[in-house]
C-alpha cells in the first residue's frame, strides 16, 4: 500500500466515525495522520520501520497499530466492521457540497435517505426544504451539487487523460503494423477536461492494431468493435476511442478526429465553396469540382488540408471555431507560446503552509526543468486551514530567501512572495508594511466564496487597486470536476487589472486552469499580461506548469504576453517597478 492510498483510508474512516457522532480528538487524530504521512518524504515502510508514526502529534500506540496493520496487511479488522456499521451510501452523501456529518446521519434519521439518488429523489419532492435546518435555499444547493455531480463523472481533467493516453500511444506506436499513431479530439486540443481519449492510427494492416487495442492490459470491457473502429472502456473509468485508416488517409483523418466539431463543420463549408466535399477520408469531387490530383492516394499533411483552402496551419489549440478561420485567412495566426518560452513559476507552496515539500525541495525540483528562478508564495494568515504564515514566520522566510540566494547553492534565482488572502472586504491579509519587505505579492481569494457576484467583483477589484498587488490569483476559485467557480464579472476584473497594471495568473494546476482560456484572447488585446503558474504543493508538480500553458495557447497568448517568460534581470527589474 503507498503513502496516497493509506490517507485515502484513514480519511474515510474519520467520516465514518464522524458520521457515528464519535468524540472529535479521535476524528481529528485521523485526518491529522492522513496528512502528516503524506507530508513525509519516506516511504511508508520507512516510516513504519523507523516508528516515524508515534512521532506524529495525536498519534498514540493504538492508531499506530492499526496502521501498521493497514499498511502491511492492507486490511483492518476495525475498519471492515466500521463500515458494515452504516448504510454504505452515507460516505457518498458526505461528498455532496453543503452536508457535513450531522446533517447526513439527520437526513438519514428524518427520511431514511442513504444514497445519492434518494437524496435526489427526496429534493425532487420538495422533501429537504421541510426539514428543520434545511430549508428551500439548502435544497436548491445541494439539487445544484447533485446535478454538477453527474455531469462532472463524465469528464476527466486533461492532465489526467493525457497520462494515460500516453501510455497507450506508446503501446500504439510500438506496433510494426502503425505507420502513424497520434492522440487526437478534445486532448490534442488541450481541452481542460476531456469526455473520452481519441487516437488516430494510419495502417495498411489494421487487424492486428485493433486486436492489440482492445486487448491491451489497461482495457476493462469493449464496448464496440469494427474492423476499423473500436471503442473500449480502461480501468479507472475512462473511454477510448480508436481509427484506423490507410497510411494516405492519415492526414484528413487525423484532422477530422482532433475536431472540434464547430471546427471541422466550418472546415467543410469552406471545402464546400470550393466544390469539394471533406470528410474523414479526404476530398472528393462534386458535380461541380474536381479535386486536384496532389489529394488523392498519396499522404495528404494537416498543413496542406489547411493550405489548400487558403488558409494557414491552425494548431490544434486554436480548433474551436472562435475566429481562427479569419486569423488564417489573413495569415494572422499568432505565434503562441511555448513549453520552452517558461523561465520560472510565482505561484509555488512550501511545507512552511501546505506544501509538501521543503523550500530547498522546491527549488531543486525547479532546478531540473532549468529554469532561470523560482518564486515562492506560501499562504497569508487567515488561510489557517492551509497553515498560512503569520507575518513573523513571512519575514523569517523572506531572510532564508535572501541567505539562499546569497549562498549560490542553487543555480537559479528565488523570489520571495505571498499569496496572500484578499479577506471578505476585499482588504489584503498583510499590512502595507510587510507586504512591501517582499519581491511580489499574488492576491487570492479562499474564503467566502458563495459571496454573490456584486460582492465578489467589488471584493477582488478592492484588492486589484491596492498597489501592493502584483498577479491576482486563481480568479474564479474553481476546482475543476469538484467545484464550481465563484460568481464573478471577469470582465470589470480584467479591466480593473489592467487599468492598475496588474497580472492576471493563469493558474496551471490541473484542477484549476483559471482565468478559464476563453477569456484570455480579448483581455491579452486590451494589454492584459498574464503570469503562467503552477500552485504547485510539491516539487514533482513543478510541471503543471505544461498546463499553464496549454490554458495560455488556447487563449491565443504569445511569449511577449507571459511575464514569466522574462529573463531574471528583465524580471527583476520588471517586478521592482510593480512596487
Ligand atoms: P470530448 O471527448 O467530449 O472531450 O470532445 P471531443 O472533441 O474529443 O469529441 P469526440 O470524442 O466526441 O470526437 C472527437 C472528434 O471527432 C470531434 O472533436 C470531432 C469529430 N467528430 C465526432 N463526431 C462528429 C460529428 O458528428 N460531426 C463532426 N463534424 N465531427 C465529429
Ligand atoms: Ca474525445
Ligand atoms: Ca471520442
Ligand atoms: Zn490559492
Amino acid at each position: 500500500m503507498d503513502k496516497e492510498e493509506l490517507a485515502r483510508i484513514l480519511e474515510k474512516i474519520a467520516d465514518l466515525l464522524e458520521l457515528k457522532g464519535e468524540n472529535p480528538f479521535k476524528v481529528r487524530a485521523y485526518r491529522n495522520a492522513a496528512k502528516a504521512i503524506l507530508g513525509l518524504e519516506k516511504s511508508l515502510e520507512e516510516i513504519i520501520r523507523e516508528g516515524k508514526l508515534l512521532e506524529i502529534e495525536g498519534i498514540g500506540k493504538s492508531l499506530a497499530d492499526k496502521i501498521e496493520q493497514l499498511a502491511s496487511k492492507g486490511k483492518l479488522a476495525f475498519y471492515e466492521k466500521l463500515k458494515k456499521s452504516l448504510p454504505r451510501g452515507l460516505l457518498d452523501l458526505m461528498q455532496v457540497q453543503g452536508l457535513g456529518p450531522k446533517k447526513v446521519v439527520l437526513l438519514y434519521k428524518k427520511l431514511k435517505i442513504q444514497s445519492l439518488s434518494g437524496l435526489k429523489k427526496a429534493c425532487l419532492k420538495g422533501q429537504i426544504a421541510k426539514l428543520k435546518g434545511f430549508g428551500e435555499k439548502t435544497e436548491k444547493n445541494i439539487l445544484d451539487s447533485l446535478e454538477h455531480r453527474e455531469e462532472y463523472q463524465k469528464r476527466h481533467l486533461w492532465w489526467d487523460g493525457m497520462e494515460v493516453a500516453t501510455e497507450i500511444l506508446e503501446g500504439l506506436k510500438a506496433l510494426k503494423e502503425a505507420s502513424k499513431a497520434e492522440i487526437a479530439g478534445s486532448l490534442r486540443r488541450k481541452m481542460e477536461t476531456v469526455g473520452d481519449l481519441d487516437f488516430v492510427v494510419g495502417s495498411s494492416n489494421p487487424k492486428p492494431v485493433m486486436k492489440w487495442f482492445t486487448s491491451q492490459p489497461m482495457v476493462e470491457k469493449v464496448i464496440a468493435k469494427g474492423e476499423t473502429k473500436a471503442s473500449v472502456k480502461l480501468k479507472g473509468g475512462m473511454q477510448a476511442d480508436i481509427r484506423i485508416v490507410p497510411e494516405h488517409q492519415f492526414g484528413f483523418a487525423f484532422c477530422y478526429f482532433t475536431g472540434s466539431k464547430e471546427h471541422t463543420v466550418k472546415l467543410r463549408e469552406l471545402s464546400l465553396k470550393k466544390s469539394w466535399s471533406l470528410s474523414e477520408y479526404g476530398f472528393e469531387g462534386t458535380k461541380k469540382g474536381v479535386v486536384p490530383k496532389a489529394f488523392t492516394r498519396k499522404e495528404v499533411s494537416e498543413e496542406a488540408i489547411y493550405k489548400s483552402l487558403g488558409l494557414s496551419f491552425i494548431p490544434p489549440e486554436l480548433r474551436e471555431n472562435r475566429g481562427e478561420f479569419e486569423a488564417a485567412a489573413k495569415s494572422e495566426i499568432p505565434s503562441l507560446i511555448t513549453d520552452a518560452d517558461i523561465c520560472g513559476t510565482l505561484h509555488n507552496h512550501t511545507t512552511s503552509s501546505d506544501g509538501r515539500s521543503t523550500l530547498k525541495e522546491m527549488i531543486q525540483g525547479a532546478e531540473k526543468l532549468k529554469w532561470e528562478y523560482l518564486g515562492i508564495s506560501d499562504h497569508s494568515k487567515s488561510s489557517f486551514q492551509a497553515n498560512g504564515l503569520s507575518e513573523e514566520r513571512l519575514l523569517k522566510q523572506v531572510e532564508e530567501i535572501k541567505k539562499i540566494n546569497a549562498s549560490k547553492e542553487f543555480s537559479l534565482y528565488v523570489f520571495a512572495g505571498t499569496e496572500c488572502d484578499i479577506l471578505p472586504n476585499g482588504a489584503l491579509d498583510f499590512s502595507e508594511k510587510t507586504l512591501a519587505k517582499l519581491d511580489y505579492v499574488i492576491a487570492s481569494v479562499h474564503s467566502s466564496l458563495t459571496q454573490d457576484e456584486k460582492t465578489m467583483t467589488k471584493r477582488m477589484i478592492k484588492a486589484i487597486e491596492n498597489p501592493m498587488t502584483t498577479i491576482l490569483g486563481h480568479p474564479t476559485g474553481r476546482l475543476l470536476l469538484e467545484r464550481e467557480a465563484s460568481k464573478v464579472n471577469l470582465l470589470k476584473i480584467i479591466d480593473a487589472c489592467i487599468a492598475n497594471k496588474k497580472i492576471i495568473e493563469i493558474n496551471g494546476h490541473p484542477k484549476r486552469l483559471d482565468m478559464d482560456w476563453r477569456f484570455w484572447r480579448a483581455a491579452i488585446e486590451k494589454g492584459l499580461l498574464c503570469c503562467i503558474n503552477t500552485d504547485a504543493h510539491a516539487a514533482d508538480q513543478h510541471d503543471y506548469f505544461r498546463c499553464g500553458v496549454n490554458v495560455a495557447r488556447k487563449g491565443w497568448i504569445e511569449k511577449k504576453q507571459a511575464i514569466n517568460t522574462m529573463g531574471l534581470k528583465e524580471l527583476q527589474q520588471f517586478l521592482k517597478e510593480m512596487r
